[in-house]
């Protein structure tokens, strides 16, 4: 049965948090405003409109208070202590839905770092004001006297540390060896629900789940973009929300460095939000993306076209807030300005170097061709006395495919 739910906030600005609520199964049965400028530094909201808060629930009773902003750990004490109701912020919401949506053992791992961060400062909190005895419970634990419990939870994060870091060397060997393989890999990065895995399936023969609601993707998906000779693996990812503490970004680190170790971002924006959410959603995107990601290997594509009536002042809009290798639109739904965004990223990955070799046979020379075949565009003459091979590399490629050739023994025709 869903959770009946009231909403407490300080501004008016409460439809985010509604579609996190909506996405996390709670039923939100009414909401409290309180036009502050900055929350009351001991209770959040203040003491008069406290105790007509506690006066409402007496009469309509509800199982969860949320509030729409981040609770200091010093008031989420107080505002439970008074009001004998589970109360969460905002961050412990997305960590509700990040529990329930994590079903790889790297996503589990990540969502319990970030919760076990979360939990620490309250911990510490219950215990300073706490006179001993039974851990009060808010947290599911009550069986934990809360010195122990703190004791635990530090002890259980080295724990997941260690894990997440074998984990992450995983993800640093498996790029190595796409990068060897001679794969072009491009993330997709973006706000959440902008439709990132929707067109991950569009332009891969992925079925990967795509919902209308926040954090559906907490797993990367790789798959091979279609309709394209060359090697080009794209990975969906987590989706990005603003006013996330610091802490919570860098729990997911293992899984946001596909997208900065990515040869080419894909950041993908809904461009059917009304124009201050879609500024502020771009601007969140690229406060996570920088700099780690260069502007130069950034595309932004602007989702939804289908539901989006101003697509050329959106474009210019992006195109003056951010300096990056281009913008294109497109429509998951409608298949609008796929074939664009297929070319696009075949442009960024063009082969500009031309060499022409000649290799003699030997067992070498056939893994170092099988080689230039995944990862470059070539032609191959085959010869009596071995083979003659034209072809258009990568920049980065150019290195490595000269010192192979010199130790199969073959040799340049460009040069006289
Ligand atoms: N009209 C329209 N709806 C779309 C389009 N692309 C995605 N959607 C819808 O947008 C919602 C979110 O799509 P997803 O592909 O799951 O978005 P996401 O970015 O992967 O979201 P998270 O994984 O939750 O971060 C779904 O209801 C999709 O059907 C599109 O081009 N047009
Ligand atoms: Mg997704």
């Amino acid at each position: 049965m869903k959770r009946k739910t009231a909403i407490i906030t300080l501004d008016e600005n409460v439809s985010e948090l509604e579609e996190l609520a909506r996405s996390a199964d709670l039923e939100v049965v009414y909401e409290i405003i309180q036009r502050r400028n900055r929350p009351h530094p001991s209770s959040y909201i203040g003491k008069g409109k406290l105790t007509e808060l506690k006066e409402v629930l007496e009469l309509r009773k509800v199982d969860l208070i949320l509030i729409n902003g981040e609770l200091r750990p010093s008031q989420h004490y107080l505002l439970e202590c008074k009001l004998g109701v589970e109360c969460i912020d905002r961050i412990r919401l997305v960590l509700e839905i990040f529990t329930d949506r994590a079903s790889s053992r790297e996503a589990q791992l990540q969502v319990q770092r970030a919760k076990l961060r979360y939990e620490i400062p309250l911990i510490r909190e219950w215990i300073h004001n706490a006179k001993g005895g039974e851990h009060p419970g808010f947290l599911g634990t009550g069986e934990y006297e809360t010195g122990a419990y703190y004791e635990l939870i530090t002890r259980q994060l080295a724990r997941i540390e260690d894990e997440l870091a074998k984990l992450s060397d995983d993800r640093r060997l498996r790029r190595r060896r796409r990068t060897y393989q001679g794969f072009h890999t491009v993330a997709l990065a973006g706000y959440t629900n902008a439709g990132k895995s929707s067109l991950l399936n569009t332009i891969t023969n992925e079925r990967v789940l795509v919902e209308d609601r926040m954090f559906s993707t907490l797993s990367t998906t790789t798959s091979r973009l279609e309709g394209s000779r060359k090697q080009v693996l794209i990975t969906d990812t987590i989706g990005f929300l603003t006013d996330l503490p610091h802490y919570m970004i860098e729990s997911f680190k293992g899984t946001l460095d596909e997208i900065f170790f990515a040869d080419l971002v894909l950041l993908v924006i809904d461009a059917s939000d009304d124009e201050d959410i879609f500024l502020k959603k771009l601007q969140t995107s690229l406060e996570i993306l920088f700099p780690e990601v260069d502007v130069s290997s950034l595309i932004i594509v602007l989702s939804k076209s289908d539901q989006t009536l101003n697509l050329s002042d959106r474009i210019e809009k992006t195109r003056s807030f951010v300096p990056c290798n281009d913008v294109v639109t497109v429509s998951s739904l409608t298949g609008d300005g796929l074939d664009q965004l297929r070319q696009s990223i075949l442009e960024y990955f063009s082969y500009p170097i031309e060499m022409e070799f000649f290799l003699p046979h030997s067992s070498p020379a056939e893994s170092l061709i099988s080689w230039l075949y995944d990862s470059t565009e070539l032609e191959v003459r085959r010869t009596v006395e071995g083979t003659e091979i034209s072809l258009n590399c990568r920049e980065r490629d150019y290195d490595n495919i000269v010192r192979r050739l010199i130790e199969v023994g073959g040799q340049s025709l460009l040069i006289p």
